[in-house]
């Protein structure tokens, strides 16, 4: 490697596989990137140092210390979503129905990366669909999650006017269970997302036009004023294996003054006896759907042989 060339701060803006787009600071542009040796593990909304090797084109040779980080893993891997996000936004709708669970999994993991989350219920047009999920997202409001309402494909000044307080001066990260309308959603805040897509596409030689990439996006100023929206693949499942139990109890904000109260100081609150929690649950104060998917959760976790901790 030339050690010549100074080592410059950049962000990482797409990343597929081991394959990056950066973003010089001094510069600006976008540079295409590898990582050196076993540095592979770097995600949109790392900062990292570069070196560059040619024309447009970089290794990094490190990654800043994050001050967040959003992942999903299984018992064997775990995949870095972005680091260095302000807010996750997750993308839902009536039709076809939302997964709850896969919606609590995606709140865990959040939570216990210390990011708050709001969710966009989208397609309100749909109106018999929407009206099934009003009460599950007031359970939710309960909880203090902020809900957005939106139709997508409707208005794209109304859908900016709802978002555009949430997204200014912030980084979002956008996710979603595929059909929800995050696409949609993505091209009404950033107009030429597609283009943009394209491009990277052919930069990162994917041979796909879909979005199989994580992707930063500056939003127009016309949208919202310095903010930033992180788009993600679509996915069916998030996989939590390396939240703990007590990470996931922590992470239920209904259970927070009930912790410390049941008979046993390591209840994991499932069927355990004089557990608080569920006792909260038979009578009502709890959400019992919540309460149901919390302990499958944790059935998964504890079940799990070995959690790869990042
Ligand atoms: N009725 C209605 N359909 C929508 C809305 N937003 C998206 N859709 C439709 O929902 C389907 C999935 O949208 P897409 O953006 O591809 O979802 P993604 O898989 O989450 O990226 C498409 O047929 C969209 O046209 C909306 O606000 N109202
Ligand atoms: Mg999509
Ligand atoms: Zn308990």
């Amino acid at each position: 490697m030339p050690a010549l060339v100074a080592a410059e701060p950049a962000l990482v803006t797409a990343s597929y596989g081991r394959h990056y787009l950066v973003r010089p600071a001094q510069t600006g542009g976008e540079l295409i990137a590898v990582s050196r040796g076993k540095r592979t593990d770097a995600c949109v909304g790392d900062v990292v140092s570069i070196r560059r090797t040619g024309e447009g084109q970089a290794v990094i040779e490190s990654i800043s210390p994050r001050r967040n980080q959003i992942l999903r893993s299984d018992q064997w891997r775990s995949k870095l979503l972005a680091a260095n996000v302000d807010q996750v936004g997750v993308v839902l709708a009536g039709d076809p129905p939302f997964s709850e669970e896969l919606l609590l999994r995606i709140l865990c993991a959040a939570s216990v990366a210390g990011v708050p989350v709001a969710l966009i219920a989208n397609k309100i047009d749909l109106g018999e669909a929407h009206a099934a999920i009003r009460a599950r997202l007031d359970a939710c409001r309960a909880l203090g999650l902020p809900v957005f309402e939106i139709a997508a494909r409707g208005s794209a000044s109304r859908v900016r006017d709802t978002l555009r307080g949430w997204l200014e001066r912030r980084t979002t990260l956008l996710v979603g269970q595929s059909g929800m309308g995050k696409s949609t959603l993505v091209n009404t805040l950033v107009p030429d997302a597609d283009l943009r897509t394209q491009a990277i596409s052919t930069a990162l030689a994917t041979g796909r036009h879909t979005t199989t990439f994580t992707r930063l996006f500056d939003l127009p100023e016309a949208v919202a004023t310095d903010a930033r929206l992180i788009d993600t693949p679509g996915f069916q499942t998030f996989g939590i294996a390396h939240l703990s139990a007590s990470q996931l109890a922590h992470a239920m904000p209904e259970f927070a003054p009930l912790l410390g109260r049941c008979r046993f100081n390591d209840c994991t609150h499932r069927g355990e006896p004089g557990c608080a929690v569920r006792a909260a649950t038979e009578a009502g104060n709890i959400d019992a759907r919540r309460f149901q998917l919390y302990g499958r959760l944790v059935e998964e976790t504890l079940s799990a042989p070995s959690r790869p901790r990042p």
